[in-house]
């Protein structure tokens, strides 16, 4: 780790400082230049934050409507003082601060994670941590953690196959999202089931709860025990389908992103829960940012007429991807086994089971919390 130590500090060296007064070039050892606007660096100084929190003092409104460079120096231990205009306000910015939050586009797209997309391959070698690992927290937590923010998947075998643990499981890493199917749920056949995945039944891949807004941003599903035949668990990265439609078909990629699927659930007397989204949402850059995909609860399309047969074929050709036998990773869940996935990104479902008493439970957690605790985790452990 002191290696990564020592590169961060290298790479953050300021070699040299210009400005013009609206902004401050900073060209830095490794040739990178980085533009910052004057008014985004008072904006940011240090002494405008509260100490204990970091949280900021004062609103953008206050803000004087002229912000300038008046000079920057470099001052010790590789700081860049700066001084505006027109009130003479001087904030010292560390250079690796600078670098780390640096506007040029190289700086930036080091900032994105790109996700780890995958095909069936995964299946040879599953993202897994054992429970015995993961409970005690720190690194072997972090390492499983990660393979949900990477891979949007990973199971945890040797679970203990009891009640309630599925929550046990979450609270390692955040807190339960309670839903109308309760804090957890129990995923069994029963005689008057309230939803497909109360029986027997083949589920397609899926999305949990498309008709809630915010849908629950996590799935873990644990193994109390197993089927005597069939009910085998399938996973798909519905990411990588997106790119592949987006690749294949930009059309009807196109389509997907453009138009919002109603979607719908009803117990009658008790709930009538309703959301529309678009079927893949990008984020502001054109990323694949969620996919939402369930056929038991799309509602009727509300589209405009010409577009309904388009989007059909768009609607069909993306389903197809996300069900290719080369795309999908499919296992047998014993007892003991769980498996958690980005419910935004990957989708699940199951095959069809016969006899026995097969048992899951479920429950619902959202995924900040655990971005939060894996980037907690890992500052710890740098
Ligand atoms: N259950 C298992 O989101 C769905 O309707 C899929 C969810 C009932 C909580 C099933
Ligand atoms: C669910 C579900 C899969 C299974 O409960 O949401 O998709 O294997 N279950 O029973
Ligand atoms: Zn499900």
């Amino acid at each position: 780790m002191q290696t990564r130590v020592a590169e961060t500090a290298s790479r953050a060296v300021v070699a040299g400082l210009a400005h013009d007064g609206e902004a401050l070039t900073v060209t830095w050892a490794d040739g990178r230049e980085s533009r910052f606007a004057a008014i985004w660096l008072f904006d940011n100084r240090p002494d405008g934050r509260h100490g204990p929190d970091g949280q900021r003092l004062f609103d953008v409104a206050e803000l004087p409507d002229e912000i300038g460079i008046a000079s920057a120096v470099l001052t010790g231990a590789g700081a860049v003082t700066v001084t505006f205009t027109p009130d003479g306000t001087t904030a010292a910015f560390a250079g690796t601060w600078l670098r780390d939050h640096a506007l040029d586009p190289a700086s930036r797209a080091e900032r994105r994670r790109a996700p780890r997309l995958w095909g069936g391959e995964l299946a040879a070698d599953l993202p897994a941590a054992t429970y015995a690992e993961v409970v005690k927290g720190g690194q072997a937590l972090a390492r499983w953690l990660a393979h949900v923010r990477d891979r949007g998947f990973a199971l945890l075998t040797g679970v203990p196959a009891e009640e309630g643990m599925v929550c046990r499981v979450i609270e390692l890493f955040g807190y339960v999202r309670e839903t109308n199917y309760g804090r957890l749920f129990d995923v069994v056949s029963v005689e008057a089931p309230n939803n497909l995945a109360y029986t027997g039944l083949a589920l397609g891949n899926h999305t949990d709860n498309p008709y809630r807004d915010p849908v629950p941003q996590l799935q873990l599903l644990h193994c109390l025990r197993a089927a005597e035949e069939g009910g085998d668990s399938i996973v798909v990265d519905g990411f990588y389908a997106a790119e592949r439609l987006r690749r294949e078909a930009p059309e009807d990629f196109d389509l997907l992103t453009r138009y919002a699927v109603p979607f719908r659930y009803v117990e009658r007397g008790v709930v009538d829960l309703q959301a529309a989204a678009p079927l893949i949402e990008l984020d502001c850059e054109g990323a694949v940012r969620a996919v939402r995909y369930n056929n038991r609860s799309a509602a009727p399309f509300d589209l405009p007429e010409e577009v309904v047969q388009p989007f059909y074929r768009a609607y069909r050709r993306f389903g197809r991807l996300l069900h290719d036998p080369a795309a999908i990773v499919s296992f047998r869940m014993q007892a003991g086994d769980l498996f958690i996935v980005d419910n935004q990104r990957v989708l699940h479902g199951r095959r069809g089971f016969g006899r026995g008493r097969r048992h899951l439970q479920g429950a619902y957690a959202d995924k900040d919390g655990l971005l939060s605790k894996l980037r907690v985790l890992e500052e710890a452990h740098r």
